[in-house]
């Protein structure tokens, strides 16, 4: 029998093919202390398989909780669901993760839920289960709010866990032969296994919109050794060679990232690696340090412009000059890495003439390289972001349960009240541009060829301000029809 349930729910409906699957880091970090704690832990992935009959299985054993990981948006339905079907069999059901800690107060008070663990879970979790096995009273544990009959209780923030002792993750309770992908930007079928692994948190800058818990602006890493091992004890285990590091900002010590390569070069590792950075560091790095770095295994890279709008960036708090983006791009095709450009438009403060900024600026890099992609989606204002009160200031209501989330999303058709009624249609009739540029655009027959004839007629547009006889439009519906419907994401 499992002494702990942790279950990662579903994100969609029906889970897209076409995206790629990484075994649950945030879960395993939990089963690591667990287990070295002497606790037995089963992980469930509803992204994997959506088996009730599982769950049902290890209810029915008595686990001493149900911890589940919830991000913001449509996951948190199917979060629910599980919930609800858990404390029927009277399990306390523990939610953590993204969503749980940006916003504990609605997430406790709905009936579903029992205790809500805030920020990273190693060391909470495993105290807190201690506890649910000897029965005693919460008021202890820091980094929780629970129920207590009609009340709820909030304790202190606990200390951050040192990365560098974490113990090793232990991928075998997952089947990672389950979790194909590539690394992020290529597009599937999905032959290689891909492992996600997270060697630092937090990152300095302080981005609006964004979601990370804002406690973490200063930037933890694990030393480039430990990494380094990390990957060696993974590729013995698993003969896996493709990694997905889902740091949010892996290259938040550039004196790391350095012996990280040269370390990858003296023990001659074979990887490929995907890496999240900022547009600034790749500015600044010269032209012979990237070359090494794609020589280490770093094939893609995404370059989170967010706005063609120099005005919005500053308004949004990105420390990003469009000036860079030439620089950066040059760089990249040179050394011919991979490279996927992501634009988000729906900020509050947006005018009509920003969003065109923002379309004329993902056009010249989808003329300028047919390799690469480009993405505008919509802004999905997160819990405990400046961007949410600014979008409630322009009409978004304030959520007032858990339930109100389920549809933050970056889906152009999700509820957006604070965007523009103008800024909204012209996003409806042009979006096939975003369309085209993405990674699943590449199945498309002609993919290029209507890249380039859909992305010039959309900057003639744009440049002429001429948006009369829009056959465009019609001609990617009806194209759309006509290619798989299984891709179409259902929440
Ligand atoms: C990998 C990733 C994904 C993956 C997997 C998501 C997942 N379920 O983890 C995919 C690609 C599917 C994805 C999708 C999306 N993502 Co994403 N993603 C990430 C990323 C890069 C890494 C997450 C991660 O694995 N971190 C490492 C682990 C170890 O940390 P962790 O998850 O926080 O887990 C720790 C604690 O939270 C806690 N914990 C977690 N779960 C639990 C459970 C219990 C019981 C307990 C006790 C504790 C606990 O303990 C863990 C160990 O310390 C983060 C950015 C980042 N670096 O954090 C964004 C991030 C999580 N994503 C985000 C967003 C917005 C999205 C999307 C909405 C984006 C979109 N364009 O649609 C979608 C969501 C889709 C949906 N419908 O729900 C936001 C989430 C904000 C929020 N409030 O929820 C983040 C933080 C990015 C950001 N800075 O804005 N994402």
């Amino acid at each position: 029998m499992a002494d702990v349930l942790l279950i990662n729910p579903k994100q969609y409906k029906r889970e897209p093919e076409k995206n790629p699957k990484f075994p649950p880091i945030n879960l395993l970090r939990l089963a690591s202390t667990l287990i070295e704690d002497g606790f037995s832990v089963k992980i469930i992935d509803f992204r994997i398989e959506n088996d009730y009959n599982d769950l049902e299985r290890e209810l029915k054993k008595k686990p001493l909780c149900a911890g589940l990981s919830v991000v913001t948006g449509s996951q948190i339905k199917y979060a629910l669901e599980i919930s609800r079907y858990v404390k029927g069999f009277n399990v306390p059901v523990v939610w953590g993760g993204k969503h749980p800690t940006a916003d504990p107060y609605l997430t406790i008070k709905n009936r579903h839920i029992d205790i809500v663990v805030k920020g990273e879970g190693e060391y909470i979790f495993v105290e807190l289960v201690k506890y649910l096995e000897k029965n005693k009273d919460l008021n202890k544990i820091k980094g929780i709010i629970f129920k207590k009959n009609t009340k709820i209780i909030e304790t202190s923030n606990p200390p951050l866990p040192d990365l560098e002792k974490l113990p090793d993750i232990p991928y075998n309770l997952v089947n990672v032969n389950k979790y194909k992908g590539s690394l992020h930007i290529i597009p599937g079928p999905f032959k290689k296994i891909l492992l996600s692994l997270d060697t630092s948190r937090g990152c300095p800058y302080k981005c609006t919109f964004c979601a990370s818990d804002k406690s973490k602006h200063k930037w933890r890493g694990v030393s480039a050794n430990k990494i380094i091992n990390d990957i060696k004890n993974i590729v013995d285990k698993f003969k896996v060679k493709d990694f997905m590091f889902v740091d949010e900002n892996f290259c938040g010590s550039h004196k790391r990232v350095k012996e990280f390569v040269y370390l990858i070069k003296k023990e001659r590792l074979d990887i490929t690696f995907y890496a999240n950075t900022t547009v600034n560091y790749l500015s600044g790095l010269d032209i012979g340090f990237l070359k090494q770095l794609k020589e280490a295994g770093m094939s893609d890279q995404i370059i989170c412009v967010e706005s063609g709008s120099q005005r919005i960036l500053d308004l949004i708090n990105k420390p990003l000059r469009l000036e860079s983006i030439p620089r950066v791009t040059n760089k990249l095709k040179r050394l011919d890495i991979n490279h996927y450009y992501s634009f988000i438009i729906g900020f509050p403060y947006e005018t009509m003439k920003d969003v065109k900024k923002t379309f004329l600026l993902a056009i010249k890099l989808l003329l300028q390289n047919k390799q690469i992609q480009a993405s505008i989606l919509k802004l999905a204002p997160m819990p405990g972001t400046k961007v949410l009160e600014d979008c409630i200031a322009k009409g978004l209501e304030r959520p007032k349960k858990l339930q109100d989330w389920i549809n933050t999303s970056t889906i152009w058709e999700s509820p957006s009240p604070w965007i523009d009624k103008d800024i909204l249609l012209f996003m409806k009739r042009y979006k096939y541009i975003s369309i085209l540029g993405l990674s699943e655009s590449y199945h498309i027959p002609f993919r290029n060829l209507l890249v380039y004839s859909f992305a010039n007629v959309l900057k003639y547009r744009i440049k002429k301000d001429f948006y009369r006889f829009n056959i465009e439009e019609k001609l990617y519906n009806s194209a759309k029809n006509l290619t798989n419907p299984k891709n179409l994401i259902e929440v």
